[in-house]
């Protein structure tokens, strides 16, 4: 079991360029919190966002990814118990304590446009959330929700013990609705501020596992129903290395390095670009992602009503509506195994069986032009209310058609580009990395293609880019990237680039010239400063409790 560092120091957290500018806005933060409580805080928690390097919409089919923690991130100054808060006695011997809404939240942002808000839960409640409102304490209260949820298994809340109150001021440096996952942040980092005020005898053993996987079904109470890699990257990064996640069998997550340059000058560096195109889930879920994450379901029910034996059901797995591409992947092969042990042309690994099912799309899945409800509901043998009820009930989608072949292409063929660039990295490393600077060259190319055709198959199969981000990733090809590609869910956010060292400036220049100053010519200062960050992997989640 892995624990969240609990640290004392800044330095854990941040590397030692980072911390003077990380220290004046924790103390910023603490200051605004005593000044609006009256008291010290007694801890804060933190979980920095992500940018996916590789493996784009294939979390919640269950694939594993590989992303990298960013040194923006979420903070959380907190108090603990408070003028509110009932008694545990009280609250035990009170007869309606059950239902009284004994417990509050107050909460604030230092940035006076979130607005401040204070809100009261009742002992066993679940907290509610309106998904239908887009207010930024939603996070904070699906972070909440989640934790109590688990203290309340654990048997650490309930009873004669009540949660605790809390006062909370919270400040975020991940840019909001960029793709560099800022609700992953803030949920993570909520649901690790109510365990730590809950248990604070055992703040040193709150389980990495148990914090992600309750932060991505806490995230889903916001109304988007997404796959586990942002949380996975923010709670478990170390500092230094990318993080592959895998979802199957469980949840694991180890980090991965890149091969040192022999040259400063041919340094892989990670280039972040924002598109300033705002991609807001909550307005577009139903067209866009939660479409998407309803597509690749019915892909996967396809598939196994035409290639499994009649009877087969796939195995309800934690993908976000209980069955995935993954699973009819597991069990298609097993299968074919089972009825023919003696056929050793059976593909066996991970790459091949990804190559083979491309095949089968190819043959099973032949519609371009995408599938009706009909269409589906007649291949599944339900009628079209029931395909409705139990795959577009609970985050509603609008479509016509669905485009099972389109959508299972590229996940079958993007699942099969992250064991490829893993391949590709650990070979650098056997071969003694990249150090000469040919083979950086030859690697930074390997590796560049992937992205390319990763930002293809998400441009032309998933149908989640925008002209925006092609763009900025034309223009970064054009001078000296090895690989570009939109990062996280698309239709605008954040694009990621590969880019060595000694072309950064070649790359920020043209970006500059050709998409910045023309395409978004009303930019701030700020906005200009803050649009291109050159990313080096950060720590994950910590709780902090130094002075
Ligand atoms: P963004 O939009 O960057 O938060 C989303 C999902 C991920 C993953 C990516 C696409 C959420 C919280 N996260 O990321 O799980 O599916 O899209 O790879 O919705
Ligand atoms: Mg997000």
């Amino acid at each position: 079991m892995a624990s969240v560092p609990v640290v004392s120091r800044l330095e854990e957290i941040y590397t030692e360029d980072a911390v003077p500018a990380q220290t004046k806005r924790w103390q910023h933060l603490l200051a605004e919190f005593e000044q609006r409580y009256g008291k010290p805080a007694d801890f804060v928690a933190r979980s920095p966002g992500r940018v996916n390097v590789i493996g784009e919409h294939i979390d919640y089919s269950l694939y594993s990814v590989l992303p990298m923690a960013i040194t923006g991130d979420c903070i959380i100054a907190v108090g603990v118990g408070g003028a509110h808060e009932r008694s545990a006695d009280q609250s035990e011997r009170s007869e309606d304590a059950k239902d009284a809404k004994d417990w509050t939240v107050d909460i604030a942002n230092v940035l006076p446009k979130f607005a401040t808000h204070s809100f009261a839960f009742a002992r066993d409640d679940p907290v509610a959330i309106d998904a239908s409102v887009h207010e930024w304490t939603n996070y904070f209260k699906s972070g909440l929700r989640g934790a109590l949820a688990m203290l309340r298994e654990k048997g650490v809340v309930g009873g004669a013990h009540g949660p605790r109150s809390l006062q909370v001021v919270l400040d975020g440096t991940v840019p909001v609705g960029g793709g560099l996952s800022s609700s992953a942040a803030f949920t993570s980092c909520a649901a690790l501020a109510v365990l730590v005020a809950n248990d604070a005898a055992h703040k040193d053993a709150i389980d990495k596992t148990a914090l992600t996987e309750l932060a991505i079904v806490s995230e889903r109470s916001v109304g988007v129903n997404s796959g586990g890699m942002d949380q996975s990257a923010s709670v478990f990064s170390e500092r230094g290395a990318a993080l592959f996640v895998s979802f199957s069998p469980a949840l694991t997550a180890r980090p991965v390095f890149f091969p040192a340059a022999a040259t400063p000058e041919t340094e892989l560096c990670f280039v972040i670009a924002q598109s300033f195109v705002a991609a807001d889930k909550f307005v577009t879920g139903p067209v866009n992602y939660n479409l998407r994450v309803v597509e690749c379901t019915l892909a996967a029910a396809y598939l196994n009503a035409v290639l499994n034996p009649p009877t087969t059901r796939l195995p309800s797995d934690k993908a976000p509506l209980g069955i995935s591409l993954r699973g009819f992947h597991e069990t298609y092969f097993a299968l074919q195994e089972k009825n023919d042990p003696a056929n050793t042309s059976l593909p066996r690994s991970q790459k091949d069986q990804l190559r083979a099912l491309l095949a089968l799309v190819d043959k099973h899945l032949p519609q371009e032009e995408g599938y009706t409800r009909e269409e589906v509901a007649a291949v599944l043998n339900v009628t079209v209310d029931l395909l409705n009820q139990q795959y577009m009930s609970q985050f509603p989608v609008r479509a016509e058609r669905f485009k099972l072949r389109q959508r299972a292409q590229h996940v079958f063929g993007e699942a099969a580009r992250v064991l490829e660039f893993m391949d590709v990295l650990e070979g650098a490393k056997d071969s003694g990395g990249a150090n000469s600077a040919n083979a950086g060259e030859t690697l930074g190319e390997t590796l560049g293609a992937l992205l390319n055709a990763t930002q293809d198959s998400c441009r032309d199969l998933y149908e989640c880019s925008c002209p925006e981000l092609d763009e900025l990733c034309a223009i970064a090809r054009r001078a000296g990237s090895y690989g570009s590609r939109l990062t996280g869910a698309g239709w605008g956010g954040c694009s990621v680039h590969l880019v060595p060292a000694n072309k950064v400036d070649a790359v920020k220049a043209a970006w500059e010239a050709e998409y910045y100053s023309k395409r978004q010519p009303a930019l701030t200062a700020e906005q200009r400063a803050a649009a291109v960050v050159v990313s080096r992997p950060g720590s994950g989640s910590a709780v902090f409790v130094g002075s």
